[in-house]
């Protein structure tokens, strides 16, 4: 007699889930592509990886990554945005998503693809349609960004206060800039991070592989930081 068993307990084979996508976003110059070749020198060995990066005019961060030589250069992948960056990785994601999943398909199944958001004065954040999960990266450089908040500072999953090599230049104590952030993030974890300074960027890896291993277990839940506020500038769009 066939079995009349119920087909929910038939094991499934497993699937791997897409890559996971990381999007990293912050104001211009913070070090966003220096953290994505980072993370690339960090993982590549590890992890099957792309990257995707946005730029307004040109395609200057992907080719500073392609130079950098830390992936194969097709892996690389430059949107260009318009003048309107946060548009791309906020509102109409789509031309993203188009370069995502067309690394996807070609060198797929990836683990991990980063997308690095197009340099903005604006405190912009991805939309939970393009990242799984972000960081927002500042630097002890750009004043008291840390303290005045926005949706990067306040929600992204991990925020970065990069080039902490430099405090001691610009007169920055970094354990107070540290504090402020903290105090802004209700918890939300935060990294003092410089390239110059290994440990801080094992502990960068570190924390990525734990979101690719919440991921992974299901534990993972993409967060969306917020809007960032109404704004008003030289060009016209709709949000
Ligand atoms: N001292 C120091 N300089 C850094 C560090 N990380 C990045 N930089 C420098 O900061 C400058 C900007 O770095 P990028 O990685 O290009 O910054 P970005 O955020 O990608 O810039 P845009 O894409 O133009 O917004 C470069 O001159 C880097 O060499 C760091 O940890 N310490
Ligand atoms: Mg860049």
């Amino acid at each position: 007699m066939p079995d009349q068993q119920p087909h929910r307990h038939h094991p499934r084979p497993p699937v791997r889930p897409r890559a996971l996508r990381l999007g990293v976003a912050g104001p211009v110059g913070t070090g966003k592509s220096s953290i994505l070749a980072t993370l690339c020198r960090e993982l590549a060995g590890e992890l099957d990886m792309a990257v995707v990066t946005n730029d307004i005019y040109t395609d200057e961060d992907a080719r500073f990554l392609r130079s950098a030589g830390v992936l194969p250069t097709e892996r690389i992948r430059a949107v260009e945005t318009g003048a309107c960056p946060h548009t791309a990785i906020r509102d109409d994601v789509s031309a993203n998503l188009d370069a995502v999943e067309d690394l996807e398909e070609a060198y797929g199944p990836l683990d991990l693809v980063l997308v690095e958001s197009g340099g903005d004065n604006l405190t912009a954040t991805f939309s939970p349609a393009l990242a799984d999960a972000q960081l927002f990266c500042i630097d002890v450089a750009g004043g008291d960004v840390a303290r005045k908040g926005g949706p990067g500072i306040t929600g992204a999953d991990l925020l970065i206060v990069n080039k902490t090599d430099l405090a001691p230049h610009v007169g920055v104590d970094v354990d107070a800039m540290v504090a402020d952030a903290r105090s802004a993030r209700d918890g939300l974890p935060v990294l003092a991070l410089s390239r110059h300074d290994p440990a801080s960027i094992a502990e960068l890896a570190d924390w990525v592989r734990s979101v690719l291993a919440r991921r992974r277990n299901g534990t993972h839940v993409p967060t969306d930081p917020g809007p960032m506020a109404p704004h008003s500038h030289a060009h016209h769009h709709d949000s």
